[in-house]
Formats: structure tokens, C-alpha cells, sequence
């Protein structure tokens, strides 16, 4: 078997909004428009990501949550009828996925070898978390590819920041070596949004993007400091600023799913490609590629 490897990783950040706003069949709420910067990203990043030859999405979501270990959906296919808690108004979208079964609980198995808490998810029932079926939607709308959906085992609320950062690295790096060691070419997804705090009303027409902007400007600022460091390279210098940020941004990267994806990625010194930056109910969303020489225009 030829030895498998991480083709490209991206920050795929996954707010119902932007499949409600895109009206794809799946979807039973209807939009007029809303959020173009992000789904234009969304859509060159898709653009570019047709150029590569994929096996397998691995994604980690902070919408599966999970206080004891980490989970990794351990069932070959799943279909069901996924409502968001928040904006069920906006999100009633109709899934049907695979599951690359034998790579999850290869991940697994390296978790644990590494130490980490793990569990197969064996419920031909569950209902899959909005947070995987978004990113995976925005990214490869046909559901062509099979997944492998972790779960964010909130070590940051559970224990602390610096617990969560130990566990996420580990993860990133058993992660790794599973896909190595699996033969498949995958493309990784931390589904998550930067800074995380948003209005707690919405706007009689939820996509009426007159009131869409950040809620902060300090978050703004934050917001923009990582994606700095981002088109710089400096991914390692973005890890060890995370627990500051995930404090005074109040960042949906406290799931791990950015700090997994970087150390899978072992900290990319390329400059990662930003292909939107944008507001989501005043939550800070970039949409991120590390894609290789080829597949970059
Ligand atoms: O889950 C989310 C999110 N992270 C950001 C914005 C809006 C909704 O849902
Ligand atoms: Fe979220």
C-alpha cells in the first residue's frame, strides 16, 4: 500500500446561514441572498479543492460534544433530517453521508496508543451534529467523499485552555499517522468559527446584511491578528497565542478543532491561502486553505 498523506487541511467555518442563504435542495428554509464574501470563498476554495485527488474528509466540530474523551462516528452511513437548535427557521437540511469506518477507527486507535480517551460511536440512530454536515456541505456539496467526523471533547470547559491545547496537538498528531499509515489522501477541516461572540436578537429578515457586523471591534482585531499570522506562515506563534485569544475573543477554537487541525497539519510555514473573512450574526468566520503548490491559482 502506498503510504497515505494529509493533501490539504482547511478552516471551514460551518454557520447554517451559509447553506441557508445558498438555497441548496437539501434545505427546506428558503433566502433571497446573504453572507456573499463567505460563500464566494467557500466557492473558489471548492474550485481549487476540484484539482486534488481525495479519499476522505476528516473533519472536527465543536457541535459534537463529548465530556468524556473523544468520539468518532463508528457507522458506515447515516441519513436523517438535521435542525439546528438555534435557527431552526434556517437550518432543516436533509443528510445522507458515508463513513470511512476503517480510517475512524484507525484515528482511533492512535489516539488511544497516544494516550487520549477515545470511543467508537457505534448508534445507527445518532443524529449527526450541524457543525460536520455545514463544513462538509460547503466544501463538497455532492457528498461524493466518505468522512470521519470527531468530536470536540471540550477539555477546555471540562478541565482548562492548556489541557485542551496538550489534547488537540496529541489528536492532530495521531490523526496524522492514522491517514499515514492508511494509504488514503485526505483533506481536513477544523469547522469552526474565529471569534465567537453574536448577537443574542436577529433581524426580522435574518439575511438583511444592513445589520450584519461584527459585535466588537477588539474581536475584529483578534480576528485579524490570527489571519495574520496565517498568510504569514507563523502557525506555531497562532497555537501558542490561542489560550489569549480563545479568552478575549471568546473563540469557537476553544473545541481544539483549530489547534488539532495545525498540529496535523505539523504547523504549515506556507502562507495559508484566505479566501473570505466575513460575519455571521456578528461571530468572526474566515474561510482558509492550505492547498498544495498545484491545486493554488
Ligand atoms: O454554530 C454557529 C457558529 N459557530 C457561528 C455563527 C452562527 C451560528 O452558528
Ligand atoms: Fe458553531
Amino acid at each position: 500500500m502506498t503510504q497515505g498523506r494529509i493533501v490539504a487541511g482547511a478552516l471551514a467555518p460551518h454557520p447554517p446561514h451559509l447553506i441557508y442563504a445558498e438555497n441548496p435542495p437539501q434545505n427546506e428554509p428558503r433566502a433571497e441572498c446573504g453572507w456573499e464574501t463567505l460563500r464566494w470563498g467557500y466557492e473558489r476554495l471548492r474550485r481549487d479543492l476540484a484539482a486534488l485527488e481525495l479519499d476522505v474528509i476528516v473533519v472536527l466540530s465543536p457541535h459534537w460534544q463529548t465530556y468524556v474523551g473523544t468520539h468518532l462516528l463508528g457507522v458506515p452511513a447515516f441519513k436523517s433530517l438535521s435542525v439546528d437548535p438555534i435557527f431552526p427557521h434556517l437550518f432543516r437540511y436533509h443528510y445522507e453521508l458515508t463513513v470511512d469506518v476503517e480510517l475512524a477507527e484507525a484515528v482511533h486507535d492512535a489516539g488511544r496508543a497516544a494516550g487520549l480517551e477515545m470511543k467508537m460511536m457505534r448508534n445507527p440512530d445518532f443524529r449527526v451534529d450541524y457543525g460536520t454536515i455545514v463544513s462538509c456541505h460547503l466544501v463538497r456539496p455532492d457528498w461524493a467523499l466518505p468522512i470521519v467526523s470527531i468530536s470536540s471533547n471540550r477539555a477546555s470547559s471540562y478541565y482548562n485552555v492548556d489541557v485542551m491545547q496538550e489534547q488537540a496537538k496529541a489528536l492532530g498528531r495521531a490523526t496524522a499517522e492514522a491517514i499515514r499509515a492508511s494509504g488514503r489522501r485526505a483533506l481536513l477541516l477544523s469547522s469552526c468559527s474565529l471569534s465567537h461572540r453574536h448577537f443574542v436578537t436577529e433581524s426580522e429578515l435574518p439575511e438583511d446584511m444592513s445589520r450584519e457586523h461584527i459585535t466588537h471591534h477588539g474581536l475584529y482585531l483578534w480576528d485579524m491578528e490570527l489571519l495574520r499570522m496565517i498568510r504569514s506562515g507563523r502557525t506555531r506563534e497562532l497555537v501558542d497565542v490561542m489560550p489569549e485569544f480563545i479568552a478575549q475573543a471568546i473563540g469557537e477554537t476553544d473545541s481544539g478543532a483549530l489547534t488539532w487541525l495545525l498540529s496535523a497539519l505539523d504547523y504549515p510555514e506556507v502562507p495559508g491561502e484566505v479566501y473570505a473573512y466575513g460575519t455571521v450574526i456578528g461571530t468572526g468566520n474566515a474561510v482558509v486553505g492550505w492547498l498544495p503548490e498545484e491545486a493554488r491559482r
